[in-house]
């Protein structure tokens, strides 16, 4: 035995530190081995789908030489995509985590119950189901939770600003309910508290929907809960555009106010996904025939089996590692800067002439009427021309749009991507520039049908590429 000076047998030691380098040693071998499986992915699919490739390396350029102004876009972390193209891809689950149908599932219920526990602390929910396919998917799951066939639902109507999933006659939502719309005010087109809370009154709806797709101000989610009790009604906000904003506090909250709160998990910029939470209503108990359950109990029956089958676990996964990032001080700073570059671009566009609705913007969205621009300009010429020169916009409905919806008066641009990239004012003056170019030289022919000067096109055209060389971050 050898006794070094502080007492210690140095064999007993070195045999200690020879078992930590031969664990260091193994876990380095494990992720190497983990790893190792995920790398090459893509020259792997090279050479085994050639055209699939192409494809997928078509939308990487088509992303490289353009610039994304779709409100309802953002761009995930490299880690969110790691996540998502990764073995657990591969494993089928019913159920929530510790009561599972299929066996296997001990990995998939600590990322699922990872991804649950992070969502509560970024909303401050007392609930969360990260299951939900979609936005339009957690909707269904609250609707088929709460209502029965027919019952009375108040929303926003599409044409106004409000979603498909929220009673359009075209989604489930239309068809199995009975959908009465509330309306934006004629001349401001902002919502109208008094008038939504006239409309509940009157019809008495088991469930009213509040959340906009196309709607730049801030909405008071304490209003609309205080409507909801009046009437008796539950209250589901789908936060889908702004729950990046109200995650980071910078629009009011909801989470509280409303009896069921669903987002999309990419408008944000996570995966593509549903999320829906719960606050203080989580253990608020609902009539189901003789027995009471609480409501949070009745939105996971209505999840599975009652909407879906088994959820995507390499989403539920990316979910877990998005849900982190949103955790992050750089993720509240970057939704501070997308607030404050949609507000530049919306007095950018206003100074070039263009009728921006509600005369700004309190979120991510700048939306604009481009048929008072010019004569014969609608949303259809002005998403396609701006296209043609690199400029990925999508045609909006207006509130009282008289122009039908695969036409459209308006168009609708968001800065949740240029702002990711890091793009600010002076880029942001640059974009507006170019709009107000192409917009003003387009020629019209018909309602569908334009032309564009090749001179502009091209000049617009390398301008954009090299104003997105130095902010291509994906
Ligand atoms: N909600 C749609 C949009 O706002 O464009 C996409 O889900």
């Amino acid at each position: 035995m050898i006794i070094d000076k502080a007492g210690c047998d140095k064999s007993k030691l070195s045999a200690k530190r020879s078992r930590a380098y031969e664990l260091i040693a193994a876990e380095k071998k494990r992720v190497e081995n983990f790893a190792g499986f995920h790398s090459g992915l893509f020259s792997d699919l090279c050479k085994t789908d050639e055209k699939v490739y192409k494809l997928l390396s078509d939308e990487y350029e088509r992303v490289r030489d353009t610039i994304q102004l779709i409100a309802a876009e953002n761009q995930c972390s490299r880690s969110v995509l790691a996540a998502l193209g990764s073995i657990i891809q591969n494993k089928t689950i019913e159920g929530f985590a510790g009561k599972r149908y299929h066996g296997g599932s001990g990995v998939i219920d600590s990322l699922e119950c990872l991804a649950i526990e992070r969502a509560k602390r970024v909303f401050k929910a007392e609930y969360a189901n990260v299951q939900p396919h979609s936005g339009t998917q957690a909707n269904q799951i609250v609707m088929t939770a709460v209502l029965g066939r027919g019952d009375v639902v108040l929303s926003l109507g599409m044409d106004q600003g409000g979603h498909v999933s929220h009673g359009a006659d075209v989604s489930f939502s239309g068809k199995f309910f009975n959908v009465e719309n509330y309306c934006v005010d004629p001349k401001t087109f902002l919502l109208d508290y008094e008038s939504v809370r006239h409309k509940a009154m009157m019809l008495k709806p088991k469930l009213i929907i509040c959340g906009c797709s196309a709607y730049s101000r801030v909405i008071d989610f304490a209003k609309f809960r205080q409507i909801a009790d009046e009437c008796g009604a539950y209250l589901l906000a789908d936060i889908s555009h702004v729950s990046g904003l109200i995650a980071a506090g910078v629009h009011p909250g909801c989470i509280d106010h409303a009896h069921f709160t669903t987002t999309s998990t990419y408008k944000p910029g996570g995966p593509r996904g549903g999320l829906i939470l719960m606050g203080r209503d989580f253990d608020t108990k609902f009539a189901l025939g003789e027995k009471e359950i609480e409501l949070s109990k009745l939105i996971d029956k209505a999840t599975f089996p009652g909407v879906q089958g088994t959820p995507y676990a390499n989403n539920i996964a990316a979910k877990a590692v998005f849900f982190g990032e949103m955790l992050a001080e750089e993720y509240t700073e970057r939704q501070r800067k997308i607030i404050k570059n949609a507000q530049l671009l919306a007095s950018e566009m206003a100074d070039h002439g263009f009728d921006v609705i509600t005369d700004g913007t309190d979120n991510h969205m700048v939306l604009i009427n481009v048929a008072n621009y010019r004569e014969g300009l609608n949303g259809y010429i002005a998403q396609h021309a701006l296209e043609d020169c690199g400029i990925v916009v999508n045609m909006n409905k207006l509130p009282y749009d008289t122009k039908p919806v695969s036409v459209t008066s308006g168009i609708r641009l968001g800065t949740p991507i240029i702002t990711k990239n890091g793009m600010g004012a002076e880029q942001i003056s640059l974009i507006s520039d170019i709009i107000k170019e192409v917009l003003g030289n387009v020629e019209i022919v018909s309602v569908k049908s334009y032309k564009l000067d090749e001179q502009v096109r091209t000049s617009v055209i390398r301008r954009v590429r090299s104003l997105n060389s130095g902010f291509f971050n994906p």
